[in-house]
């Protein structure tokens, strides 16, 4: 019978042997960032994994087979592919697996196979979440019920303020989702550090956040956590500037009635057209600073597991 999930050669002697894995995942290489820049990120995060004494496990569906690990020529393809990648979060992964097709995985998407290989730690740039004006359109990312319902640990630099960043917070709290300040009490807005609503929890190192994610699983929580880790001061955008243009790509995206899976990928593209670049720097530096944290949050998990 056809297999529709694959963990790479690596990736699983990494598991076995618990040597700290983290996860990436991949619509951010197809739809989140322009090629080149989207396979030169990819690759650099999974360089920076390395340098970290961890293994990266960058997660795509490739010809219908989920693969948890792909090689760099995987991430070259699903890069130069963009955005006629089909876009892969829970409800899509059991088609583009029986077309056989290639797709890239959202953050829900990416959950799900980490649960299916025992990764605990994954790293990204954004979370999706409720958009604004979601109290009527309804338009609330799958990536909140998957981390209510999958015990993976998200790091991320908070929400793009496309989303409504109360209403998210509000969301996840109703979901049972602990979301962690590392280092912070604010709520990160993505390009810049504060969106101006409160985290539940600060913590500020990773071993008491590996401590939180064993407590958790000794618990028999089936959940998952959202770790929000600021953009670096000195990569981060001037928030006037930055909400001008996020205004303007919405108003744009409202006009030509942009919605479902296309309005989170047309948003990310307008935002960099508008800013001329500046938020792709922006991007491509706190997705490195969340991937650094991931894995000492991961290696801090493989500590706890083997002073057992
Ligand atoms: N937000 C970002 N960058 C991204 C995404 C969200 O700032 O690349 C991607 C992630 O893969 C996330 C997905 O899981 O978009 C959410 O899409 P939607 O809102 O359609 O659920
Ligand atoms: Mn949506």
């Amino acid at each position: 019978m056809k297999s529709y999930f694959s963990v790479s050669n690596e990736v699983r002697q990494a598991l076995d042997g618990n040597k700290p894995v983290v996860a990436l995942e991949s619509t951010i290489i197809s739809h989140g960032m322009p090629y080149p820049q989207n396979v030169q990120t990819a690759l650099n995060v999974e360089r920076i994994v390395r340098e970290k004494g961890c293994v990266p496990a960058t997660v795509a569906v490739l010809n219908g087979v989920l693969t948890v690990g792909c090689t760099a020529q995987q991430i070259e393809l699903l890069g130069k592919q963009g955005t006629s990648v089909t876009k892969v979060s829970r409800r899509d992964l059991p088609i583009v697996a029986s077309l056989g097709q290639n797709g890239a995985t959202t953050v829900a998407g990416t959950m799900l196979a980490c649960k299916m290989a025992g990764i605990d730690v994954f790293a990204t740039g954004g979370i999706g979440g409720a958009h604004r004006n979601s109290e009527k359109t309804m338009d609330i990312s799958a990536d909140l019920d998957e981390l209510a319902q999958t015990a993976v640990t998200v790091v991320c630099a908070g929400a793009k303020s496309i989303l409504d960043i109360g209403l998210t917070l509000e969301c996840l709290e109703t979901r049972g989702v602990p979301v962690v300040g590392f280092q912070t009490d604010d709520m990160p807005a993505f390009y810049t550090q504060k969106s101006g609503f409160k985290v539940d929890y600060r913590l500020e190192n990773a071993k008491q956040i590996a401590e939180a994610i064993e407590a958790r699983k000794q618990l028999g929580m089936q959940g998952g956590m959202l770790v929000v880790n600021p953009i670096p001061a000195e990569y981060s955008l001037d928030k006037d500037f930055i909400d001008a243009n996020i205004d303007k790509a919405i108003a744009e995206a409202n006009a030509l009635g942009i919605g479902g899976k296309q309005l989170t990928p047309f948003l990310l593209d307008k935002i960099q057209r508008l800013t001329a670049g500046q938020s792709l720097q922006a991007n491509i530096q706190l997705v490195f600073n969340n991937v650094r944290l991931a894995c000492d949050i991961a290696t801090e998990l493989c500590n706890l597991k083997s002073a057992d």
